[in-house]
C-alpha cells in the first residue's frame, strides 16, 4: 500500500473520478483588483468586505500561529485533515496546533474560539458544526485581525474570510445519488444516515441529493428517511440498525460521513442485511478497506483529506500575510498543490472526489 496524496489531481486511468470540468473551472477569473479587508472591525466583511487591498507579492510571514478547530477531535477524518495542515505550516515556518471538542454539537466550538482569540492566533481554521452558533465569536476574532478559514464544513460567509471546500458541494451531493442509483438500478426505497442535524456540509450535500432525486430517472427511487448519527460511532451504529428495522424494504443507504459509513458497514457486515442492502457514501479507504474486501460495500467516495488540510493551511497563511484578502479572483500559491483562485463567496475548491472500490482501494493510505 502506498501513500499517494497527489493521485486525485492526476486522475489516473484506473480511477473513476467524479470530476466535471466545471468543478475545477470555478473561480477562474482575473487576479487582483480592489480587494476587501476581512479584518474590518465592523465584522461584516465576509469573504472580503472593506477597503484594504491584497499584495499578491507579499511573502508568507514567518512564525505565523495557526489553530485548527475541527468538528470534533475524536473523528479520524478530521485528524487526518488537521495533521496535514499542521505539517504544512512547517513548510512556511509557522506554528500550528489542533484543539477542539469531543462532540460535534452546535455550540461545542464556541469556548475554543474564545480561547484562541485570547491566545492571539494569526488565523483560526474551523470545520463548523453549525453555521450560526460560531458566527458571533468568529466575528469577534475577525475584529481583532484574526483570519478565519472555514474548511470541510462552512459557517455563514459573513463570519469567515474563506471557505476551503473539499469539492463542489453540488457535485458531491448529486454524485452520491448517482453512485447509489447505479448499484440498485435506480429503484427502491433509500435512506440517508447523516452526521449532525446542523452540519453545514452534510446539509448542503443532502439538499443536492434531494434535488437530484427529482430527476425523471429516479422516479422509482424513494427517499424514506434522513437519520442522524451525530458523527458518533455508537449512535450511527444504532441509527442504521433502527433504519433497517423500520424500513424492511430498504434497498440502499447513503452515509455522507466517514463516521456514519464506517459504523453502518460494521453493522451491516455482521447482519442479515449484508448482500441485500447497498451501502455507499463518503468514507476513508483505511476505515472502509475491510468492508470492501468482505463485499459489504462495493463503492464509496472521498477526496484526499490530507490535501484539504494542506490547502487550508496555505490559505490561512496567505490571508495572514496580506497576500490575499478573501475576495473573488485573488490567487495564492498552495505549496505542492500549486496556484489556487478564490471563487464566489470566498470559496476555494480542492478538487473532485475519487470513487473507491476493490480495484483501487489498496492504492490509498488515509
Ligand atoms: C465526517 C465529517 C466531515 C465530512 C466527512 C466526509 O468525517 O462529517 O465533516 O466531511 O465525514
Amino acid at each position: 500500500m502506498t501513500d499517494r496524496p497527489r493521485t486525485l489531481w492526476r486522475t489516473p486511468r484506473s480511477l473513476v473520478t467524479l470530476a466535471t470540468a466545471g468543478v475545477l473551472a470555478l473561480g477562474l477569473v482575473a487576479c487582483g483588483g480592489t480587494t476587501k479587508d476581512s479584518a474590518s472591525s465592523t465584522g461584516d466583511a465576509g469573504a472580503g468586505g472593506s477597503t484594504a487591498s491584497a499584495d499578491p507579492n507579499a511573502p508568507l510571514k514567518k512564525g505565523l500561529k495557526l489553530a485548527f478547530l475541527p468538528k470534533q477531535i475524536n473523528n479520524p477524518y478530521e485528524t487526518i485533515v488537521d495533521n496535514a495542515g499542521i505539517a504544512a505550516a512547517k513548510e512556511f515556518s509557522g506554528e500550528a496546533k489542533e484543539v477542539g471538542p469531543s462532540d460535534a454539537s452546535a455550540s461545542s466550538q464556541v469556548s475554543y474560539i474564545n480561547t484562541l482569540v485570547q491566545q492571539q492566533h494569526d488565523a483560526i481554521l474551523i470545520a463548523a458544526n453549525d453555521p450560526n452558533a460560531v458566527c458571533g465569536p468568529l466575528q469577534q476574532a475577525r475584529a481583532k485581525n484574526i483570519k478565519i478559514v472555514a474548511y470541510d464544513s462552512d459557517t455563514a460567509p459573513e463570519c469567515r474570510d474563506l471557505f476551503i471546500n473539499q469539492a463542489s458541494s453540488e457535485e458531491i451531493g448529486r454524485s452520491q445519488v448517482k453512485l447509489l442509483g447505479g448499484m440498485i438500478g435506480n429503484k427502491g426505497e433509500i435512506a440517508i444516515l447523516s452526521a449532525t442535524a446542523n452540519a453545514t456540509n452534510q446539509n448542503t450535500w443532502i439538499k443536492f441529493m434531494k434535488d437530484e432525486l427529482t430527476k425523471p430517472e429516479y422516479k422509482d427511487m424513494k427517499l424514506v428517511k434522513v437519520a442522524y448519527g451525530d458523527d458518533d460511532d455508537q449512535k450511527s451504529f444504532q441509527e442504521v440498525q433502527g433504519l433497517l428495522q423500520a424500513y424492511p424494504n430498504l434497498k440502499g443507504i447513503i452515509s455522507p460521513t466517514t463516521v456514519g459509513i464506517a459504523a453502518s458497514a460494521r453493522y451491516i457486515s455482521g447482519s442479515k442485511y449484508k448482500g441485500k442492502v447497498v451501502l455507499t457514501g463518503l468514507g476513508t479507504p483505511n476505515q472502509m478497506r475491510k468492508f470492501v474486501k468482505d463485499d459489504t460495500v462495493e463503492k464509496f467516495a472521498l477526496w484526499d483529506p490530507k490535501n484539504l488540510g494542506y490547502l487550508a493551511s496555505y490559505a490561512a497563511a496567505s490571508l495572514a500575510s496580506g497576500q490575499i484578502t478573501g475576495a473573488e479572483g485573488e490567487k495564492f500559491k498552495a505549496g505542492k498543490l500549486g496556484e489556487r483562485t478564490i471563487g464566489k463567496s470566498g470559496e476555494v475548491i480542492l478538487g473532485p472526489p475519487t470513487v473507491f472500490d476493490k480495484s483501487n482501494i489498496d492504492e490509498f493510505n488515509f
